[in-house]
């Protein structure tokens, strides 16, 4: 079975095949990627984000429902870095989406991280290549925004919304701590709840200095420019039609002003990093061993025998020399 082949089939088995294989951290999934890398960048990533129980899995549910309307094909990662057990949010985010679970043109998949949450980030941007090449038009990724492994995660979509609710307390306090920055699009949800009204002015308030030349939230969505706040209650399915829109429009905005291919210019340059950093890694940890020299390196260092930087600088040296010799034989 050609896997590849498949997947741009849109083969849910070799999908869901090839996902796990990236999970696995599996060597075979590198070739596998590269692969469907050239059928990929047709896909819209939209994050969303917010704290748990904001109401993420009922608005991207709703969503879904809009998005199959138009006969596009959607496919939602939820991913929760916080909980290695893959705790009770998935499951949760599994039974919101439940709606869906037979329409063959939604793909839903969990990820928790697994114990390695370092890798989440880029595991996360190979499923969305996958789903990409895939053919799924739509990719919701579903995060809480609160660490910098979510943030990391949410820096891989296109479009950003950020969803808040009223009476939670900390919405200002997750604000200050830089999600505000990250977002594009912003939801006031449970509007049927006390105090949205006010969560609305304070999104505004806090937007204004975000866009300090009036292109901000002040303004009301669709009207193109700065950054569209909109109230929804997902639950009894009100504004959802706004945001859906909302949405379109904010991608065919940046899209139209070049903003989206700078992002994702900037967004393979972070890749391209995080795998250059991690291949690196695991040539030094082949080669001087360096998870297992490791605590004897720090032992010297406490005892004050070794310099922080001599040592590595040394290490270094050596494996070089040691490269260099293998070429020469
Ligand atoms: N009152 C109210 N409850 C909602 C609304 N949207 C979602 N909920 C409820 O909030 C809870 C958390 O929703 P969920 O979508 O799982 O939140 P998530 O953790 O952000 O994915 C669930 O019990 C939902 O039924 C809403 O607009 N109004
Ligand atoms: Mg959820």
């Amino acid at each position: 079975m050609d896997l590849v082949a498949e997947v741009r089939r849109g083969k849910l088995r070799a999908i869901a095949r090839t996902i796990s294989l990236i999970e696995d951290l599996e060597p075979e999934a590198e070739s596998l990627v590269d692969a469907l890398y050239p059928h990929t960048g047709r896909s819209l990533i939209v994050g969303v984000t917010g704290s748990p129980g904001a109401g993420k899995s009922t608005l991207v549910d709703k969503l879904i429902t809009l998005e199959r309307g138009r006969g596009r094909k959607v496919a939602v990662i939820a991913v929760d870095p916080s909980s290695p057990f893959s705790g009770g949010a998935i499951l949760g985010d599994r039974l919101r989406m439940q709606t869906h679970a037979t329409d063959p043109g939604v793909f839903i998949r969990s990820m928790a991280s697994r114990g390695f949450l370092g890798g989440i980030a880029a595991a996360t941007g190979d499923v969305i290549k996958v789903l990409d090449a895939a053919g799924y038009q739509s990719i919701f990724i579903e995060t809480i925004g609160v660490g910098q492994t979510e943030i990391k995660i949410v820096e891989l979509s296109d479009i950003v919304v950020l969803v808040l609710m009223p009476g939670a307390g900390d919405e200002i306090q997750a604000m200050k701590a830089g999600v505000m920055e990250i977002g594009d699009i912003f939801v006031i949800n449970k509007k049927d709840l006390p105090g949205a009204d006010k969560l609305l002015a304070e999104v505004q308030y806090v937007l204004s200095f975000k866009n300090p030349t009036g292109r901000s939230g002040e303004r009301n969505q669709s009207e193109g420019g700065g950054n569209p706040v909109l109230m929804t209650s997902a639950a009894r399915d009100e504004g959802i039609e706004q945001l859906h829109r909302a949405i379109g429009a904010y991608a065919e905005e940046i899209d139209g002003s070049g903003r989206l291919a700078d992002k994702r210019r900037f967004r393979l340059q972070r890749e391209l990093l995080g795998i250059l950093t991690r291949k690196v890694h695991e040539l030094m940890d082949v080669q001087i061993e360096v998870s297992k020299q490791l605590p004897q390196w720090a032992e010297s260092l406490y005892r004050h025998r070794a310099r922080p930087y001599a040592l590595i600088n040394e290490q270094i040296g050596n494996f070089l020399r040691e490269k260099s010799n293998d070429r020469e034989n």
